[in-house]
């Protein structure tokens, strides 16, 4: 692990594309990237701090505040008199719009997709209030259930404008992807979060036992211009997500 993030610290510095001033975020974003290219592996420990500065010859200050800022995205985990870890759990910030595929990728994780439906049809009437349009509009709808590698982890409903998505067949992995290449992508999103006891189909799908918990979240994004994009209705496994939050008083 060190050898390769020493590596990629190196080629950040002399990669002015890379567009990353100062130190800390250098080593950010190598942390990162050697998660992401599964060059250490998910509970598998970062060398120390002291180690990490003397390998890049930083001061311990700037890989303590590289660390911190990855600890806050719940990258990485930091356990008392034992050192800094990559997560387990999947923490999901709430205060950012990332998508599943994003989110698995950060973590080095292959996200990956089963569609049960990926077609084109009207509006059901609760699509319809959820997303301000007429009965009888026409939406992509998407029904997956998505892994990471081998293991699922989540269920999803999407309902997307046809006037935003001419195709079903655009999303081969990721909607957001599809969105992004059609100039599409969310911008903004309203979500809502609640706590589940999932269903005997839902347990099955996902392999927990019966009467899992699970989250239940229901999100509505829009564009620019606040044309909703989706909706969408997830049902995340309550026993590896965690969804966090950064609160500040007024
Ligand atoms: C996330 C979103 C979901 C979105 C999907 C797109 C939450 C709770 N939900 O699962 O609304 O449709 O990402 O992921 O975060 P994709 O681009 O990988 O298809």
């Amino acid at each position: 692990m060190e050898i390769a993030l020493v590596a990629e610290y190196q080629r950040l510095q002399h990669d002015p594309a890379a567009r990353l001033p100062l130190a800390y975020m250098r080593l950010r974003r190598a942390i990162r990237n050697v998660i992401e290219n599964g060059e250490v592996q998910v509970g598998h420990a970062l060398p120390s701090e002291r180690d990490l500065a003397r390998a890049l010859t930083l001061s311990r200050v700037t890989v303590r505040k590289a660390i911190g800022g990855l600890v806050e995205d719940g990258l990485l985990t930091q356990r008392h008199g034992a050192g800094t870890f990559v997560s387990e759990r999947i923490v999901k910030p709430l205060s950012r719009m990332t998508s599943f595929t994003e989110d698995l990728r950060a973590r080095g994780l292959n996200p990956r997709s089963e569609f049960f439906e990926r077609a084109i049809g009207e509006v059901t009437p609760e699509e319809s209030m959820a997303m301000n349009l007429s009965p009888g509009t026409q939406v992509v709808r998407l029904h997956r259930l998505r892994y990471a590698g081998d293991e699922p982890l989540a269920i999803e409903r999407s309902a997307v404008p046809l006037s935003l998505l001419p195709d079903p067949n655009l999303v081969e992995d990721s909607l957001y992807e599809a969105l992004d290449k059609l100039g599409n992508r969310p911008l903004r999103a309203l979500q809502r979060l609640r706590a589940v006891v999932l269903g005997p189909a839902q347990t099955r799908l996902l392999r927990l036992s019966a009467g899992s918990a699970g989250l239940s979240i229901e999100r509505r994004s829009f564009l620019d211009d606040g044309r909703i994009v989706e909706f969408t209705c997830s049902w995340y496994r309550g026993d590896i997500y965690d969804f966090v939050a950064e609160l500040q008083s007024d």
